[in-house]
């Protein structure tokens, strides 16, 4: 095996023995193996669509299978061998697009040993191709995956866009070409254009759905009755449980990325959603052990369950794990939760582990709706920076970084933040400046579609350009949602983005002094040395 899409990767190379993140070497196989029969699909159905044809529901299959391989999500193999299977059906159903098709287009996957030898076969080709144009390779394909993730939950909430859903098709169709560097170049670029798309739709579907974020405080302590809790970014899984649940006798309460989830009016409304139990994902291992209850993973990020708490836990969507309990989605979408619910039934409830209320809900148009409080702030000077810190959490021991770049900050900063980096610092108590929180929480990792509106909004009152407002940025990575963030923020023209907690391994020395020279991209240092650059002066 060999993959390197994540921030955790084998030291800081690549995992070629075992996933870091537990995925065993069977499973990166299956993950290959699919991608790369997507891409032969993708490249059929592009060619069938120009012809007038094609099959206009691929691009949700594709999406939802680029999901599938997204760190944390899918670990079992029966699960990845029916979409390997599925991907190669409706590929052979559309028309071949010539003689000289790509091997992705024909290839069979006719039992577990073609699949293997070609698992191999996808590893030992990386090495003939020159290590900067694999590089934006595998910096498109970790974009499509955000893309396809999203883009997901979008469709699950009935929105759904033909370019966003043609481009993820492309994108892959164009990794089978040979093509230049600086034609992958473009690919990768306008795959950070498609994310902003995307992120626009799925803010478009989840406002829609759920009513307009407000600003919201929410308790971390637990309640005296069983509970269920919900990680993962799903928000239509929350909704459907949280209607089932109605009159049950239990809470629910959110974990890691459903924390915004509190947020919303249609979600807040129900009195059983009580409170966020836990931090980000890295922790679940020791929280769900804790919680007692029954949990429901329905996105990223899941981490292989301890024994204790293995027969609790529930997977739905995408999110596959062998040998734990899947939630199915039959044909009319209505998931039916009853096991779930009458299992929480006969739980304790949680352990207390609070850690005081969080703020969340500081999307763009409650923000908007105070943008005088804070302009008038920024030009009186008792704002002088904005410190977007947005991004994903991890295990790495070096995070704790962003705990102390964040107590480090000077009083008169604000933090921006969304996705799941924000447990390292959001029960700082960093108190507020007139009123404004000084840690402002967007909600999720594609939230930072909030930032940016709200980036864009202050750009417009100052009357200046995006990079000469007083804001720096800080984002921490761990999986390709946040590979998508950045490319839709470069995509943006966002320069002197700092990184962290380590480079993306899958960046070559060339395409580094790319991101370097165009746009200023940066690793982290210290915390001072990274503070006195981010907010000179402090
Ligand atoms: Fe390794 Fe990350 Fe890939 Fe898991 S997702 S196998 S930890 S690089
Ligand atoms: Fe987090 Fe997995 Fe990236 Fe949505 S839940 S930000 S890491």
């Amino acid at each position: 095996m060999f993959c390197n899409q994540c921030e955790e990767t084998a030291k800081g190379l690549g995992c070629t023995v075992r996933g870091v993140c537990g995925k065993d070497k069977e499973t990166a196989g299956l993950q290959d193996v699919l991608i790369y029969v997507l891409k032969g699909l993708s490249a059929r159905n592009l060619a069938a669509m120009k012809n007038g044809g094609g099959n206009p529901d691929a691009g949700r299959f594709v999406g939802g299978c680029l999901f599938a391989t997204l760190t944390n999500v899918n670990f079992d193999p029966a699960r990845l061998r029916d979409m390997i299977r599925e991907a190669a059906r409706i590929r052979d159903a559309l028309p071949a697009s010539g003689s000289a098709e790509p091997d992705a287009c024909t290839w069979v996957p006719a039992g577990p040993a073609a699949i293997a030898a070609k698992a191999q076969e996808i590893v030992a080709a990386r090495d003939a191709v020159d290590p900067d144009l694999r590089s934006l390779h595998d910096l498109l394909i970790y974009g499509l995956k955000g893309i396809g993730a999203y883009s997901h939950h979008a469709a699950a909430l009935g929105y759904e866009d033909q370019e966003i859903a043609a481009f993820m098709q492309e994108g892959l169709a164009a990794t089978l070409q040979d093509l230049t560097a600086g034609d992958m170049v473009g690919y990768v670029l306008a795959c950070g254009k498609v994310g902003v798309k995307t992120f626009a739709l799925l803010d478009a579907a989840n406002t829609t759905a759920y009513g307009t974020p407000a600003i919201t405080t929410v308790s971390t302590a637990a309640g005296t009755r069983p509970g269920i809790l919900v990680t993962g970014h799903d928000l239509k899984d929350l909704a459907d449980l949280l209607e089932q649940t109605r009159g049950a006798g239990v809470d629910v309460y959110t974990h890691g990325e459903m924390l915004p989830a509190h947020a919303y009016p249609a979600l807040a409304k129900y009195d059983h959603l009580v409170g966020n139990y836990g931090g980000s994902w890295p922790f679940q291992r020791e929280e769900f052990d804790r919680f007692n209850g029954p949990v429901l993973v329905t996105t990223n990020c899941l981490v292989p369950p301890k024994d204790s708490y293995r027969d609790r836990v529930y997977t739905t969507g995408l999110v596959g794990y062998a040998g734990l309990k899947h939630v199915d989605a039959p044909a009319d979408g209505k998931k039916d939760f009853s096991a779930l619910i009458e299992h929480a039934k006969r739980c304790e409830p949680p352990q207390d582990i609070s850690r005081g209320d969080l703020i969340t809900g500081c999307a763009h148009a409650p923000v908007l709706a105070i943008a005088d409080t804070v302009i008038s702030a920024v030009k009186s000077g008792a704002v002088k920076r904005f410190v977007v810190m947005a991004g994903c959490d991890g295990r790495h021991s070096g995070r704790d970084y962003y705990t102390r770049f964040a107590e480090a900050l000077p009083a008169d900063t604000v933090i921006l933040t969304a996705g799941c980096a924000k447990y390292r610092y959001n029960s700082l108590d960093l108190g507020d400046i007139g009123g404004i929180p000084r840690v402002l929480d967007a909600g999720q990792c594609n939230d930072c579609y909030s930032l940016v509106v709200i980036a864009q909004a202050l750009a417009e009152a100052f009357g200046v350009g995006i990079n000469d407002l007083p804001v720096s940025y800080n984002i921490a990575w761990y999986e390709q949602k946040a590979v998508l963030v950045l490319l839709s923020l470069l995509s943006l023209g966002i320069k002197d983005i700092t990184l962290g907690p380590r480079l993306p391994a899958f960046v070559s020395p060339g395409i580094l002094k790319v991101l370097v020279e165009n746009f200023g991209i940066k690793g982290i240092a210290t915390v001072e040395e990274d503070l006195e650059r981010m907010v000179p002066g402090n």
